[in-house]
């Protein structure tokens, strides 16, 4: 489905991209927590609690943009991803919601590469199989409309979220 060059799927942190923005799948406050979030904060530095103070928040499925600060990455893209609570409370639109406010704000700003984790599939816990197909439905659709774009990545941590989206896109090729 996604054979686009300029679309990749890898293994990593992504703490360590360097594109334009990375995106952090944070909670409503914007506060900071553990996880990936917890991970952009320790390496953004102090600097980017501060900004984020000024937000007053995000409701789930928005995104707000703040500098990147000691991260090679300019800027960082938080988003609310939905908790999974069974799939009955509009969380797989939510998470959909998610890549498209992303992408909204990348465009806004004229960014031209942007790094995702996988939103949703750690602590909120959000099938992985499920979160990875809307995940790349919307970059598929963001690509084929966007063409100023340079590179949409997908950053997975951990083994079995790289597998996910390796299953999903042998199977859509
Ligand atoms: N780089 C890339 N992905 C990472 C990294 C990293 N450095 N660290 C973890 N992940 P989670 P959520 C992966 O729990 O489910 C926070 O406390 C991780 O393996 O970070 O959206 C927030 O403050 C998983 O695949 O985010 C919220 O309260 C994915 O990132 C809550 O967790 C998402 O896991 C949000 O939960």
């Amino acid at each position: 489905m996604i054979a686009d060059p300029r679309f990749a799927v890898l293994q990593g942190d992504i703490t360590r991209q360097q594109v334009d923005a990375i995106v952090n799948a944070a909670n409503t406050t914007l506060l900071g927590g553990g996880g990936v979030d917890g991970a952009i904060h320790r390496a953004a530095g102090p600097e980017l609690l501060q900004e984020c103070r000024t937000l007053g928040g995000c409701p789930t499925g928005q995104a707000k943009i703040t500098r990147g600060y000691r991260l090679s990455a300019k800027y960082v893209i938080h988003t609310v991803g939905p908790v999974w609570q069974g799939g009955q409370h509009g969380e797989e639109d939510l998470l959909a919601q998610c890549y498209r406010n992303c992408f909204r704000l990348l465009e806004e700003h004229g960014l031209r590469s942007i790094a995702f984790p996988a939103i949703s599939c750690g602590a909120y816990g959000f099938p992985i199989d499920r979160a990875a197909a809307i995940a790349l439905t919307e970059i598929h659709n963001f690509l084929q409309h966007n063409k100023n774009v340079e590179s949409v990545r997908v950053v997975c941590y951990t083994h079995d979220v790289f597998e996910a989206y390796q299953r999903l896109l042998h199977l859509r090729h």
